[in-house]
């Protein structure tokens, strides 16, 4: 398919902690998109604090930091036509509250420090982010 793209997708560890893992895989599975890469890890704080750099000095950047590194995520690389956007409109807005009815984040989420998931916002941050994450050799087209 001519359109057809890959975005690094990750529950956060409170989407894990809450037993939401297998919510947010069904939705994107029933959406239609591939999941071709896919494991559950404890981020490293180096990985955390080079995932999130854009958020160095930051407020938040300590407590976003200690937080996702404060238990399992799981990774995936999601494949499909238009992924990277369709993908942020599934999730809904970072502020869930401001996140449309039905996303992930409006159903699922109060607060924006955990919001249960998190997608690359465009192209080249999908190309950095899978590369952080994943080895090609764990991507399974
Ligand atoms: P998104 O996750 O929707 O791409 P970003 O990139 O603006 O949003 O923010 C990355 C993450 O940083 C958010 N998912 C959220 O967990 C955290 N974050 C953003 N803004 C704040 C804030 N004001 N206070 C606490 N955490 C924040």
């Amino acid at each position: 398919m001519a359109n057809t793209e890959r975005t690094y997708i990750m529950v956060k560890p409170d989407g894990v902690r809450r037993g939401l893992t297998a919510e947010v895989i069904g939705r994107i599975e029933r959406k239609g998109f591939r999941i071709v890469a896919l494991k559950k890890m404890v981020i490293p704080q180096s990985l955390a604090q080079t995932h999130y750099g854009e958020h160095q000095g930051k407020p938040f950047f300590d407590g976003l930091v200690k937080f996702m590194t404060s238990g399992p995520v799981v990774a995936m690389v999601v494949e499909g036509p238009g992924s990277i956007a369709e993908m942020r409109r599934l999730m809904g807005a970072t502020r869930p509250w401001e996140a449309a009815p039905g996303t992930i984040r409006a159903d699922f989420a109060t607060t924006v420090d955990e919001n249960i998931i998190h997608g690359s916002d465009g192209p080249e941050s999908a190309e950095r982010e899978i590369g952080l994450f994943f080895k090609p050799e764990e991507i399974i087209g």
